[in-house]
């Protein structure tokens, strides 16, 4: 603890820039907090790591990158970006959605308010001064009334700890520092460990530019079709002037989208009927087979192995081979379906039936290290000229457990999240006054499209903050007592479902050492927004103000 104080008390403080509020990152909840903070009189600052705006965007430039919330579902609501912007695809690729960042920042004129560049890797709260001390790896000190991180879900990866990894010849890439400058791919030996979302995308992508391309697999993705559009002459999914209406149901949707489950249980209705709605979701494409299904789907075991069942035998049917078959969509459900992030794809099962793309089962034939020539499993040496490993992320608390936040009792954040995460209504922490995050732990986050709850979540920070300046009101604070309430709600909500029987980074899974727990908020986005609007209708409970 002493040695972030001291590191502070050694730096010339005089040099640092005063804030009304320091906003932390630069994807869709850092840019409309600044658009709107500024909007509403605050001095603000947006600081960021990567080198322009776009958050996951701006680092995933992966081949085959690409969205899997469709449009206009996954941009801002303001009129004044959307009349003036036309998306290329249902679907943009990462490429289209840097293009939409920068739109964003011309009409919005965010640049003069943006540091790039600057990783932020302490914090520290004075209590006297009420105010954020802010340092940022380059040495810039802020000092902010409100700390205001909107670092993502996404921002800290995993690379699983191999031997030999630096002995590699070849390149060893995690796709989010994918390098900016086109790679020779053409004709490589290829090797992506990791069928997540990122995985997949890849590997649909590399299979038709490499040599050999052999993907590596520890658990099945139940991807769905995407159904992919391509747009000519500025038409878009639905007519623009639909778009108000259409931005405004998104707090109706569980996921923050435009559909939801349906209010019957998978055994209501009969075979017959049931195959009909499975066949009309599968064709419509988008998450609408996970998220716009039955409505016990993700309750009951025996609704979700008939949507699985569903799901294997449409899979089963596009592949060759009896192996990788049973390999990529077995007959026995390996978890509950939609339990484990879905992904959707655009032929990533039928690269199976090429021979140069080989599939890997790292549960028979685990690897055992990384050589100078490539990947040594418990069958054989593998040679590669890449290796892309698309391990993931310490996915949701990562991001901001990498940054030394302490509050008053010096106690840093990592700590107090040491053994379980804490928050209130996934918004703000005990014990760190005036900092609240977005996307974070115990919200809806990665059960809610991005833009959505970018809305959702800066709208409600912002009435707090105009709330504090009409009341001349300087600090605001979690209760401890709520956060534990809330902890409550959110295990309550994850355990009546089926997703703490299956392994994923919803739990906390991925990482070894990480406490097992239900790191998202399960009650659906139109509960999420009600609870947000009583708290601050009734004066902001669950906070002590001063
Ligand atoms: O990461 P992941 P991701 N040995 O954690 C495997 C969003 N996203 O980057 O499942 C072998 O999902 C691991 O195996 P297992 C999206 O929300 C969105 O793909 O743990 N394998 C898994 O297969 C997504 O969910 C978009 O058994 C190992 C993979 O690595 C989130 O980002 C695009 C291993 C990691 O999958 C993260 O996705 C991309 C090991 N030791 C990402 N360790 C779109 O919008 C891990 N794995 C489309």
């Amino acid at each position: 603890m002493g040695s972030i104080t001291d590191s502070f008390s050694d730096l010339s403080l005089n040099s640092a820039q005063e804030l009304g509020a320091l906003i932390v990152g630069a994807g869709f909840g850092g840019v409309y907090q600044l658009k709107h903070l500024r909007d509403a009189g605050y001095k603000v600052k947006l600081v960021e790591a990567g080198a322009d705006y776009g958050g996951v965007w701006y680092w995933n430039r992966y081949p085959g990158a690409r969205v899997d919330s469709s449009i206009p579902v996954y941009e801002f609501s303001d009129p004044a970006l959307w009349q003036t912007w036309s998306w290329k695809q249902r679907f943009p690729g990462s490429a289209e959605l840097r293009a939409y960042f920068a739109h964003v920042a011309e009409v919005w004129d965010l640049r003069r308010d943006t540091e790039f560049g600057a990783f932020v890797e302490s914090a520290v709260w004075d209590d006297g001064e009420s105010k954020w001390t802010v340092k940022t790896k380059k040495g810039d000190i802020y000092k902010a009334e409100f700390f205001l991180l909107n670092t993502g879900f996404a921002a800290k990866r995993y690379i699983p700890d191999w031997k030999g990894i630096d002995t590699f010849k070849g390149n060893f890439l995690h796709p989010s520092y994918w390098p900016h400058e086109e790679l020779d791919l053409k004709g490589k030996k290829v090797a992506v460990i990791g069928t997540g979302s990122t995985g997949i995308q890849l590997a649909t992508d590399l299979a038709p530019l490499v040599g050999e391309l052999a993907v590596f697999q520890r658990t099945i993705n139940t991807s769905l079709p995407m159904r992919q559009v391509d747009y000519q002459d500025g038409e878009q999914e639905i007519p623009r002037k639909d778009y108000p209406d259409f931005f405004r149901g998104r707090t109706d949707s569980f996921g923050g989208f435009d559909f939801n489950f349906i209010g019957r249980s998978t055994f209501d209705d009969d075979p017959e009927t049931r195959r009909e709605l499975y066949e009309k979701l599968w064709a419509e494409g988008d998450f609408k087979f996970w998220l716009a299904t039955y409505q016990d789907m993700l309750f009951d075991p025996a609704a979700n192995r008939e949507a699985y069942n569903f799901w294997r035998d449409k899979t089963r049917a596009k592949i060759h081979d009896a192996r990788v078959r049973d390999l990529l969509a077995p007959m026995k459900q390996p978890y509950s379906f939609g339990c484990k992030r879905v992904s959707l794809e655009n032929g990533y099962f039928e690269i199976f039936n090429e021979s140069h793309v080989h599939l890997v089962d790292v549960n028979s034939t685990p690897i055992e290290e990384i050589t100078p020539k490539g990947i040594k499993t418990s069958e054989k040496e593998w040679e590669f000229d890449y290796i892309i490993c698309a391990t993931g992320f310490d996915s949701i608390t990562g991001s901001l457990k990498q940054i030394d936040i302490r509050g008053p009792s010096g106690q840093s954040l990592q700590e107090h999240w040491k053994k379980a995460t804490y928050t209130h209504m996934g918004l703000s922490v005990s014990g760190f006054p005036n900092m609240f995050f977005s996307y974070g732990p115990q919200a809806p986050t990665p059960f809610c499209n991005g833009p959505t709850c970018a809305e959702l979540q800066g709208d409600w920070i912002l009435g707090l903050m105009n709330h504090m300046r009409d009341k001349g009101l300087k600090k605001v604070e979690v209760e401890e007592e709520s956060e534990n309430k809330w902890r409550e709600i959110v295990l309550r909500l994850a355990n009546a479902t089926l997703l703490p029987n299956t392994r994923s980074w919803y739990m906390g899974d991925n990482i070894p050492g990480k406490p097992r727990e239900p790191l998202l908020y399960l009650g659906g986005v139109p509960a999420y927004y009600k609870t947000l609007g009583e708290a601050a209708k009734n004066g902001y409970t669950g906070f002590k103000l001063e």
